[in-house]
C-alpha cells in the first residue's frame, strides 16, 4: 500500500494527538528517584518486571527532611521504597468547570454525582457531561472548609433511588457535620424529601476539620468520619466517647447506631461510635477482598496517617501523633506510640494532606489491583500504595508537579481511576487505558 500525503498528515495528527494525552509509563516522565544499580556489568534479565524485586528497589519518593526526628514504630511505616507503575496509562480530562468539588459517588449505571461544597450535586455522564445543579438540597455552611462534603449513593439505589450526603450544618452551639439522605428524582433533576439523619455533636464555632467521608459497611450501614474541629478546646474530644467528633461512626440508614457497634451497651457512650483518638478523617475506603475499612487522616506538621481500622479501637489523636503542632512544638507529651493506641499502617512527614481515596478494583491495570489510591492536597499528586499483609510495601506518586490538590479518588465502574481536583475551575480526571 501506498501512503499518500493525506495518510502521512493523518499519521502526524494521530501522533501529535498522542502526545498531547498525558502517557505516562515506567520509562517516561517518571518523578521516582531511581536508585543506582548495585550491579552495573550484570545483564539486564528481560523477563525481570516485577516491582517488588530487590534487585530493583527504588528509593522512597518522599526526598524533603521530615519535620521531626521521631522513628517509625516499624519498618515501613513511613518513607517505604518507591515503586512505579510498568502499564502505560492515560490521563484524560474526563470532565471540567466543577466549581470547589469535594466527593464523588458513582451510579449503577457509571455516571458519577459530584458535590460541590456551595452547596450543589451535580450528575456527570458516563461521557464527562457534567449536568446542572441538582436541586432541593437544604442549606449548608459553606464556610472554611465546610459545605456540602461527600456522596453515597445506596448500594439498592436501583429499587430506592437513595442517596446520602454529609455536609456542615448550622446549629445554635455552632457547627457540625451531618448525614442527610433524600431521594433522586425520577427526572434526575432533584432530591426528594431531603431529611437530616444524623448530626455530629457537639457543635461548635470553628469551620473547619469537618472530615466528613462516607462509606458503606457491605451490610447497608454508613460510616461516617468526622474531625476533631481544629481547636486546642475540641481536640481531647477524639479520645471522648460522649463526643461525636474524632470518630469514625457507622449508622443505619436512618441514623441510628448501626447494630454490632462496639460501645452499644454503654452507659454515657455514643453507640454510633466504631472507632476513636482520629484528628481529621477525610478518606475512608473499605477493602475490596477483605471488607475491612481503611482511613486516612490529616495529621498536624507531620503526622498524616493511614489506618486499618478495627472496631472500638483507640487510633491515639492528641495523645500520639508522628507530627508537631504548627507552631513547631511537640503534641501533647510528643510521644508516637502508647499502650492501648493503634499504630497507623503508614504515615508521612512531611505532610502530604490526604484527602478521599479508593481501592482500584478495576480490570484495567492488573498491577494496580487492589492498591490504595489517594487524593493528596498539599502534596499535590495521587499516592499509590501497594499493601501486602496490611503493610504498605512501596509508593508512587502519580501526576506529580502538575499542581493539581487532589480533593477524591473514586474506583470507576468502567475498571478506571477517576481523581477530582480541588478548588475553583476543577475538573474529574480519568486514568486508565
Ligand atoms: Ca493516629
Amino acid at each position: 500500500m501506498k501512503f499518500s500525503v493525506k495518510h502521512i498528515v493523518l499519521i502526524g495528527l494521530c501522533l501529535l494527538l498522542g502526545t498531547m494525552i498525558y502517557s505516562c509509563g515506567s520509562d517516561n516522565g517518571s518523578p521516582v528517584p531511581e536508585a543506582e544499580d548495585p550491579n552495573p556489568n550484570e545483564p539486564e534479565d528481560p523477563n525481570d518486571d516485577d516491582p517488588m524485586d530487590p534487585d530493583e528497589t527504588q528509593d522512597p519518593v518522599e526526598t524533603n527532611d521530615p519535620n521531626t526526628d521521631y522513628s517509625p514504630a516499624f519498618e515501613g511505616q513511613t518513607r517505604i521504597n518507591g515503586v512505579t507503575t510498568e502499564t502505560t496509562y492515560t490521563v484524560t480530562v474526563f470532565a471540567s468547570g466543577l466549581s470547589n468539588p469535594w466527593g464523588m459517588a458513582h451510579l449503577p449505571d457509571g455516571r458519577i454525582l459530584v458535590t460541590e461544597r456551595a452547596g450543589t450535586m451535580r450528575l456527570v455522564s458516563t461521557s464527562g457531561s457534567v449536568g446542572s445543579q441538582i436541586t432541593g438540597i437544604p442549606a449548608v455552611n459553606s464556610s472554611g472548609q465546610g459545605g456540602l462534603l461527600d456522596v453515597a449513593v445506596d448500594p439498592n439505589f436501583q429499587e430506592n433511588r437513595m442517596i446520602y450526603w454529609s455536609f456542615s450544618q448550622d446549629g445554635a452551639g455552632g457547627t457540625a457535620t451531618a448525614v442527610a439522605k433524600g431521594r433522586l428524582s425520577d427526572s434526575e433533576t432533584a432530591i426528594e424529601e431531603a431529611e437530616v439523619i444524623y448530626t455530629a455533636i457537639p457543635e461548635f464555632e470553628s469551620t473547619a476539620h469537618y472530615g466528613s467521608r462516607l462509606a458503606w459497611d457491605g451490610e447497608g450501614n454508613l460510616f461516617v468520619s468526622t474531625g476533631d474541629r481544629s481547636s486546642t478546646v475540641t481536640r481531647g474530644e477524639a479520645q471522648e466517647l460522649d463526643a461525636a467528633l474524632g470518630k469514625v461512626l457507622r449508622i443505619t440508614t436512618d441514623g441510628a447506631p448501626a447494630s454490632g457497634n462496639p460501645f452499644t451497651d454503654e452507659n454515657g457512650v455514643l453507640p454510633e461510635i466504631y472507632s476513636y483518638g482520629h484528628r481529621n478523617v477525610q478518606g475512608l475506603a473499605v477493602h475490596p477482598v477483605t471488607g475491612e475499612l481503611w482511613e486516612s487522616e490529616l495529621g498536624p506538621r507531620g503526622g498524616d496517617e493511614v489506618n486499618r481500622i478495627e472496631a472500638g479501637a483507640d487510633y491515639g489523636w492528641p495523645t500520639i501523633s508522628y507530627g508537631l503542632e504548627y507552631s513547631g512544638v511537640a503534641i501533647g507529651s510528643g510521644i508516637t506510640q502508647q499502650n492501648g493506641m493503634e499504630q497507623p499502617v503508614y504515615y508521612w512527614d512531611p505532610v502530604v494532606s490526604p484527602s478521599g481515596m479508593d481501592f482500584y478494583s478495576g480490570n484495567l491495570i492488573p498491577e494496580w489491583t487492589n492498591n490504595l489510591f489517594l487524593g493528596a492536597l498539599s502534596g499535590q499528586h495521587i499516592v499509590r500504595l501497594v499493601i501486602e499483609d496490611d503493610r504498605v510495601v512501596g509508593e508512587e506518586r502519580l501526576m506529580e508537579g502538575e499542581g493539581h490538590r487532589f480533593r477524591d479518588i473514586l474506583d470507576g465502574a468502567d475498571g478506571a481511576l477517576y481523581a477530582l481536583t480541588d478548588g475553583g475551575g476543577a475538573v474529574i480526571y480519568r486514568i486508565g487505558l
